[in-house]
């Protein structure tokens, strides 16, 4: 059985992997870790530990101690948060990353490390983005996204060591809130949409960016790392979406569910100068061929299952 580490646990993405990790290969096989200590939440469930990737020495003393074969490598800043600390992103996204593959390196562990929709400027093609194509990103979110990737092909080539990863476009989720990305005004608005009635976007009108509901998110990572790695011919950063859609879209979506309610627009220039370097939609075709990637929600089932969800959750 997959003994597995996962870093970044109380993230976006590492909260809810956590949980279908352990549905999926039993709760004493994943051990949930991050930069807080003395967790009692759902630790409960399965092994937490604190951990922090700048210090290799506590990435060996748990691998070695839950003897450890895998890794879903999540912890990150995301692209907002990157461009007001660029130097700590650097440090995190890439520094943290080199820990985790040396690690990899000596003791023989799968690894898989998300890439994003970041990993793009604004020289890439920005429609049907391809597999391979120019990557010469603007953001530092970008550019520690590049050289994971590229980390990543490095460590496989040279070592051997199995990497995998997937470029993912904005994830959509319910239960742990986003932490500081551009693409976080397509969760905010469930929010606003339920408790308030209106929203102001901080991207303007227009603007198109590739999304994915967090189930086929979490899919995405489970099924790369279980596929045949004979049949992988991109290992790392294969591109994977769901949809791609503009504000005005998401917002006339939710007013099919609730018709009273109203988006206006309060650009934030850092987030709008971040997401215009982006693709409006990525070619996944090479994920469909190599691992089987079908993606299950579009934006009305998302819409329908997000508001559904949060009106269980904000108990409205
Ligand atoms: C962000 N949600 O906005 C993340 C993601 C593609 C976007 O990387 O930074």
């Amino acid at each position: 059985m997959k003994k597995i580490l996962v870093t970044g646990s109380l993230g976006q993405i590492g909260s809810e992997l956590v949980s279908e990790l352990r549905r999926r290969y039993g709760n004493e096989n994943v051990v949930a870790t991050d930069i807080r200590r003395n967790l009692r939440d759902k630790s409960d469930e399965g092994p937490y530990e604190y951990l922090d990737c700048l210090d290799p020495f506590q990435i060996i003393d748990i691998v070695k101690k839950y003897n450890i074969d895998t890794v879903y490598h999540l912890a990150a800043l995301l692209s907002a948060v990157a461009e007001a600390k660029p130097q700590d992103a650097w440090n995190v996204n890439v520094r943290g990353l080199f820990n985790i593959l040396e690690a990899a390196r000596l003791y023989k562990l799968a690894i898989f490390t998300p890439s994003s929709i970041g990993a793009f400027g604004p020289s890439t093609p920005s429609v049907n983005t391809p597999q391979d194509t120019i990557q010469r990103p603007s953001s530092m979110y970008g550019v520690t996204k590049v050289a994971g990737e590229l980390l990543c092909d490095y460590y496989h080539t040279k070592f051997g060591v199995d990497t995998r990863g997937v470029r993912y476009p904005g994830i959509i989720s319910h239960v742990a809130p986003p932490g500081g990305g551009t693409t976080d005004y397509a969760v905010n608005i469930f929010y606003d949409a339920l408790q308030t009635g209106n929203f102001k976007c901080f991207l303007k009108e227009g603007t198109r960016l590739d999304m994915m509901y967090m189930p086929d998110a979490l899919e995405a990572a489970i099924a790369v790392m279980e596929a045949d790695p004979a049949k992988l011919l991109h290992r790392n950063a294969f591109n994977v979406t769901s949809m791609s859609f503009t504000p005005e879209m998401i917002a006339a979506e939710i007013r099919k569910h609730i018709p009273s309610f109203d988006m206006t627009y309060e650009v934030d220039p850092v987030r709008q100068g971040i997401a215009d370097s982006w693709p409006d939609n990525m070619d996944d075709s090479s994920a469909r061929e190599e691992w089987g990637w079908s993606p299950v929600y579009n934006l009305e089932t998302m819409t329908s299952d997000m508001l559904e969800k949060l009106r269980i959750k904000l108990k409205l």
